[in-house]
């Protein structure tokens, strides 16, 4: 399979860039996170899309390596805004599930990575799917568990759209949880969308965390969510994802 052979030397090439979305405080009106979105620059494909690699990459558990990388590199890139503006921008990353099969080994090299640029005070954020938590086990709670005590903090991406048994919002340490896009989309106040919305952001809240939409792109979305006493919005009437050099002229603000 030629795509396997390329991405193993996308791997040992450095092809693979990463992308920021800014994650806007809804209430302060101020980028203050950013998404981290791995990009591929094939030789002679171009710019690829993660959808037509990342599943290929978990089949053959190239992720786990990909993984390291996207997570090396955004620590570094935390590490070099905070160095060079005195911004401190959170940066979330993707983790896959099979990233988690050995967890224990990948866990130790990334906390010390991550002690070495001084990057222990929730620099980090690792968005996880339900799909994990579905898997629910012991292992993945205590792991969840050790993130917190080092610093990393977790969302729940594309929360709404999988499983969604309410039961492990309060069985797993999770700071944020990120409402699909798939919601946002419809928002007028009197659709069940912004009723499910509202519904989510009180529970979070209640549960003691934060809560940001995606796929925010009209200005009324904005208010609406805003309104509702959403955190955080995502999408692109902010920003579509950037190459790092282009966010940080747009949204680094030096302080
Ligand atoms: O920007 P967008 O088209 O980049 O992303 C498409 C999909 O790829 C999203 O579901 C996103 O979560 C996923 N994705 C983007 N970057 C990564 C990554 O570094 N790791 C993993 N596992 N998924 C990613
Ligand atoms: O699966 P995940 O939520 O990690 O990936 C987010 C995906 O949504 C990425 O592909 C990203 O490029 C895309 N995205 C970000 N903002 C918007 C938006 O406002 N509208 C749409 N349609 N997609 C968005
Ligand atoms: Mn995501
Ligand atoms: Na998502």
């Amino acid at each position: 399979m030629r795509l396997i052979q390329d991405l193993r030397h996308a791997i040992a090439e450095q092809e693979f860039e990463l992308y920021y979305q800014p994650i806007v405080g809804l209430q302060q009106n101020k980028c203050l996170k950013a998404e981290a979105l791995i990009r591929w620059r094939h030789p002679t494909r171009g710019l690829v899309s993660p959808i037509e690699f990342i599943s290929v990459a978990e089949e053959t558990g190239l992720i786990v390596e990909i993984g390291n990388w996207v997570f090396q590199q955004a620590a570094r890139q935390s590490a070099i805004w905070r160095d060079r503006f005195g911004v401190e921008v959170q940066i979330s990353i993707n983790k896959s599930p099979v990233q988690f099969r050995d967890e224990g080994e990948c866990f130790d090299t990334w906390v010390s990575l991550l002690k070495k640029l001084n990057l222990t005070n929730n620099n980090i954020c690792v968005e996880i799917t339900e799909g994990l938590l579905l898997d629910g086990n012991e292992a993945i709670s205590a792991t969840l568990e050790r993130y917190r005590e080092s610093g990393i903090q977790v969302s729940l991406d594309d929360f709404g759209t999988g499983y969604s048994s309410l039961a492990y919002l309060k069985r797993f340490e999770i700071d944020f949880l990120k409402i699909d896009q798939s919601f946002t989309r419809n928002l007028d106040s009197q659709s069940n969308d912004f009723t499910l919305c509202e519904a989510i952001i009180v529970m979070a809240h209640k549960l003691g965390m934060k809560v940001i939409a995606e796929g925010v792109e009209t200005e009324y979305q904005r208010k609406v969510l805003a309104d509702a006493g959403c955190d955080y919005g995502q999408g692109y009437l902010f920003s579509r994802p950037l190459p790092s050099e282009e966010f940080e002229q747009r949204f680094i603000e030096v302080r």
